[in-house]
C-alpha cells in the first residue's frame, strides 16, 4: 500500500475540481492547443510546436489542498523542463526565476521556475490515452504531483516567465495560496 502524504485521503474518485467563481466558466479553446509565452520574454505563441518535443507518460498521484488525493493518474504530455530548455530559454535574455500561469476560465497562479523543472512536472495533454476533457483541463494543463491542485492549472491560455518575482492577484483567495504548496510539506496556505 502506497502511504499517503500528511492529511491526505484517498478518493475513489477523480472530482472536476473548482472553486464556486469557476465552476461554470468554461474555456472557449478545447480542440486546438494555443497559448501565448509573454512577460521577460519576447511575446510568441505556441502550438505545433509543442510536437517537436518528447511525448511523455506518467503515473503520478494528485494531491487537492481540500484533502481528496486520485492516486496513479495515467497522463501523457511533454516535460516542462524540456519545453523551457527548447523552446522558451533561447527567447529569454535574463535569467528568468518566476512563472505566472493564466488559464482560460480565468483562473490564474504562479510558481517559481525551479519548481516547475523538477522531472514529473508535465504540460499534459492526455488522460488515460485520451485527449482531456473539460472537466480536467482540456486541451493542455500543468500537472506538477508535488504541488497541491491548486498550482496544476486547467486550459493554459498564457505562461509569462519573469526574472523577478511579481505581485500576482491568485485566481483564488489569497489566504489559500502559498507560493510553492508542495505537498510533502504540508504547505497548505
Ligand atoms: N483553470 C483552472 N485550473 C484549475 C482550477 C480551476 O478552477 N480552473 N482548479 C484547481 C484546483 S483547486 C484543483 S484541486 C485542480 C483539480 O483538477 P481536476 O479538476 O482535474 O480534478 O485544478 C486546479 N486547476
Ligand atoms: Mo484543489
Amino acid at each position: 500500500m502506497k502511504t499517503l502524504p500528511p492529511g491526505q485521503k484517498k478518493s475513489d474518485i477523480f472530482p472536476r475540481f473548482g472553486l464556486p467563481q469557476y465552476a461554470n466558466r468554461f474555456p472557449t479553446e478545447i480542440e486546438n492547443i494555443s497559448f501565448t509565452i509573454g512577460g521577460d520574454v519576447e511575446e510568441f505563441e505556441i502550438s505545433e510546436t509543442l510536437n517537436s518535443l518528447t511525448r511523455i507518460d506518467q503515473i503520478s498521484d494528485f494531491h487537492c489542498v481540500t484533502t481528496w488525493s486520485k492516486l496513479n493518474l495515467n497522463w501523457s504530455g511533454y516535460s516542462f523542463k524540456e519545453f523551457y530548455r527548447k523552446l522558451i530559454q533561447p527567447k529569454a535574455s535574463e535569467d528568468i526565476t518566476f512563472v505566472i500561469l493564466k488559464a482560460q476560465d480565468g483562473y490564474k497562479t504562479s510558481m517559481s521556475l525551479a519548481d516547475l523543472m523538477q522531472p514529473n512536472v508535465l504540460l499534459a495533454d492526455q488522460l488515460d490515452n485520451q485527449p482531456l476533457n473539460l472537466e480536467h483541463g482540456a486541451p493542455i494543463r500543468i500537472v506538477a504531483p508535488d504541488h497541491y491542485g491548486y498550482k496544476n492549472l486547467k486550459h493554459i491560455k498564457r505562461i509569462e516567465f519573469y526574472s523577478k518575482k511579481q505581485v500576482v492577484k491568485q485566481g483564488y483567495l489569497s489566504f489559500m495560496d502559498h507560493p510553492r504548496a508542495r505537498v510533502a510539506f504540508e504547505e497548505r496556505a
